[in-house]
Order: structure tokens, then C-alpha cells, then sequence
């Protein structure tokens, strides 16, 4: 098989009452890109990356095309089921850029699933489970008690786990809001502190040593590893990594260290679903918890997301976060990738499993073949 076209969509994603807020600030439209790769067999595959805001992490939306753009001609006529191949050519046409070499990814997975007839979990490993957890994460900068209210109704929902956004607030608020939460929803879930590198090692110190008694994981508190490394054995609980690990070799490094005891982990961060495959194995082979995000997206993200996430030993499977609850619609029309009880069902099918309508995108903005 054979790349013969590979065309670029630009698109926006409204989030819903704009609802989601984090410590970089309040999250109203996300843009993001879509990849569809043709084959010369006729067989189509999708992939997408979608950064959150152009202050989250070093990538933004028309940097993401201008790396598609730079890519893509080079790989008119490789074979996209040849993905360490893919990868390598990739490499060998630009250095970095992995959220836009994660959207060529996902698409060849798509098209090799297809093309051999099997979901893209098969690609991946083989799926444990047709159904994997999900995580609520709260919004930054609420009010302490709707926090609270907002925590205890996704416990009540069915999410097996919370996420409390911290930081950019007296860090005196944070701490009543996990106190409330704590007290509101106990046992009942497992929770995690995200700092979204917010935070001082000052307050994350505070943070640890006046919840001794709360059994939450701090996440990527603050901005660097360096910082996070200065305070971990001084802190009660324990450390997961997120934005800091912006490639599988810092992912090697961190846990070589002993800096961390888990990940949040983003598919298209660390270059798309081969490399996150290999973050899962090395976390598996040093115990090693994580969930399997991405920053922001739509059902092509969300399915590679909870593809990868069924293949994840169950007691290292810290979920997988989708934008869905915070979306109007789906490009799917037959409903897409969506949150229920707290779960996510696995697409079924050959590849992702979903089936963009490509009209919601309009005309390509780049077509390359
Ligand atoms: C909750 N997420 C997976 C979505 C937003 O991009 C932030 C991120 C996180 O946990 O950092
Ligand atoms: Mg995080």
C-alpha cells in the first residue's frame, strides 16, 4: 500500500458553555487540525492533533500545519503500514513537531487497521476490555463549592477517578477544595491533585504536608522536573509527570531518576500511538501508573486515546481523558466516542472506528498528491 494523498483541515471546536478552565485561563474554542491520508488502494485513514491553547505546551494550531505541511510531500508514496518506517521517514524530514507527526500517525494506524481488517487496539497489542475508564477533571478557578458539588457528581456518575485542578488561586483555596472533596466523596474514587505546572514548590510542599491523610497523587505540580525532583522526597504523596515528559526518553530518564510514580500521558506529546504503545510497556515493566490523554480533540483523538487504552495493564490504566463532555456534536454521525457511567466503549470496527463526515470541515486548507 501506498500514500498517495494526504490533505490537511483546519476546524474549531467550541467548548461547551465554555466550561473548561485551567491555570493558563478560561478554555472557549480549541482549534484543531485534521489529517485524512488516501491510499492507492482507495482506503482512507484520519488523524488529528488539537493543542488545548498556544500557551499549554509548546505547539499551536498553525505550527501544527506548517510541520503537515512540510511532512506531508515527503511522504507521498511510502507505505503506511510500515509504521517504525514512517516514523524514521518522518524523522528524517523534520526534527520535533511530534503533535503533527502524531496526526500522520493515528491516520496510518487508521489505514492499517483497515486495510487488515482489525481495530487499531489489534495494531496496538489487543484490547483487555471493550469499555475503559474515564477521569473527571474539575475546573480550574471555580468556586470552592461547586468544585466540590462538581466532584461528588461525577463520583456519583460513575468515574472511577478525579482530577482537581490546583493552581492560580491563593493555594489556601486548593486545599479546602481537596478537604471538601475528600470528605464528600472518600474512598469512593481515586483522586489526583493537577497542577498543570502551576504551581511553586512553596505551595506544593503546603499542599502535601497539610493533607498527610488524603491518599491523592500530585501531578505535574510544577513546571519543570527540576523543581519537582528539588521537593520529592520532602512530599507525602505520590508524583506523576505530565507536560514535563515531552518524549519517551524523558519518560526513560524520569523513571530511571526516580522522580516520578506515574504519568498523565498525551498520545500526540510524545508523537502519536507507536511511541505512546512504548511509554505503556515501559510503564509496565517498571509498575508504573498512567493515563492515556491528549490535550484537547474530537472523536479521531478520542478513539486513538481509548484504543491505546485498552490495551493498558488494568492496575496501571489511569483512564483515558476525552474532550467529549465539553463538545456539542460529534463528527461521527453515528454518535462518536462518548463518556458514560464514567467509561468509554471502545470503537468497534476495522481501524479507529469512526467515520468522520468530512463535509463538518469544509474544504481542505492544504492538499498534498
Ligand atoms: C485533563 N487533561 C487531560 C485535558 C487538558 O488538556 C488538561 C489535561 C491534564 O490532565 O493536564
Ligand atoms: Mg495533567
Amino acid at each position: 500500500m501506498k500514500i498517495t494523498e494526504i490533505a490537511v483541515f483546519d476546524h474549531v471546536l467550541p467548548v461547551k458553555n465554555s466550561s473548561f478552565r485551567m491555570p493558563i485561563g478560561q478554555i472557549t474554542e480549541v482549534p484543531t487540525t485534521l489529517v485524512r491520508i488516501t491510499a492507492d488502494n482507495g482506503l482512507v485513514g484520519w488523524g488529528e492533533t488539537s493543542p488545548i491553547s498556544p500557551i499549554y505546551q509548546p505547539h499551536h494550531a498553525a505550527g501544527d500545519r506548517a510541520a503537515l505541511s512540510e511532512l506531508a510531500p515527503g511522504l507521498l508514496g511510502v507505505d503506511p503500514t510500515h509504521i517504525v518506517s514512517l516514523h524514521r521517514r518522518m524523522h528524517g524530514l523534520l526534527d520535533g513537531h511530534h503533535p503533527a507527526k502524531a496526526a500522520i500517525d493515528i491516520a496510518a494506524h487508521d489505514l492499517t487497521g483497515k486495510h487488515y481488517g482489525v481495530p487499531v487496539s489489534t495494531l496496538l497489542g489487543g484490547a483487555l476490555t471493550d469499555r475503559v475508564p474515564s477521569y473527571y477533571a474539575t475546573s480550574a478557578g471555580e468556586t470552592v463549592d461547586h468544585m466540590v458539588d462538581k466532584a461528588e457528581a461525577a463520583a456519583e456518575e460513575g468515574y472511577p477517578r478525579l482530577q482537581l485542578k490546583v493552581g492560580g488561586r491563593p493555594i489556601e483555596e486548593d486545599i479546602e477544595v481537596i478537604r471538601k472533596v475528600w470528605e464528600r466523596v472518600g474512598n469512593r474514587v481515586r483522586l489526583a491533585v493537577d497542577g498543570n505546572r502551576g504551581l511553586t514548590t512553596r505551595d506544593t510542599l503546603r499542599l502535601s504536608r497539610e493533607c498527610p491523610d488524603i491518599p491523592f497523587v500530585i501531578e505535574q505540580p510544577c513546571r519543570t522536573i527540576e523543581e519537582i525532583a528539588s521537593i520529592r522526597s520532602q512530599l507525602h504523596h505520590a508524583v506523576y509527570l505530565d507536560e514535563a515528559t515531552r518524549d519517551v526518553s524523558t519518560v526513560l530518564d524520569a523513571i530511571g531518576r526516580g522522580i516520578c510514580d506515574g504519568f498523565g500521558m498525551k498520545v500526540t506529546r510524545v508523537g502519536g500511538l507507536h511511541q505512546m504503545a512504548l511509554v505503556r510497556d515501559i510503564c509496565e515493566i517498571r509498575s508504573m501508573p498512567h493515563t492515556s490523554d491528549d490535550e484537547w480533540g474530537g472523536d479521531i483523538i478520542a478513539a486513538a486515546c481509548v484504543h491505546l487504552a485498552s490495551t493498558v495493564q488494568p492496575r496501571l490504566n489511569e483512564g483515558a481523558w476525552i474532550a467529549q463532555p465539553y463538545l456539542d456534536g460529534s463528527y461521527d454521525p453515528d454518535g462518536g466516542v462518548r463518556v458514560e457511567g464514567g467509561h468509554i466503549a471502545v470503537p468497534q470496527g476495522p481501524g479507529l472506528g469512526v467515520h468522520p463526515d468530512a463535509t463538518l470541515f469544509g474544504e481542505p486548507s492544504a492538499t498534498f498528491g
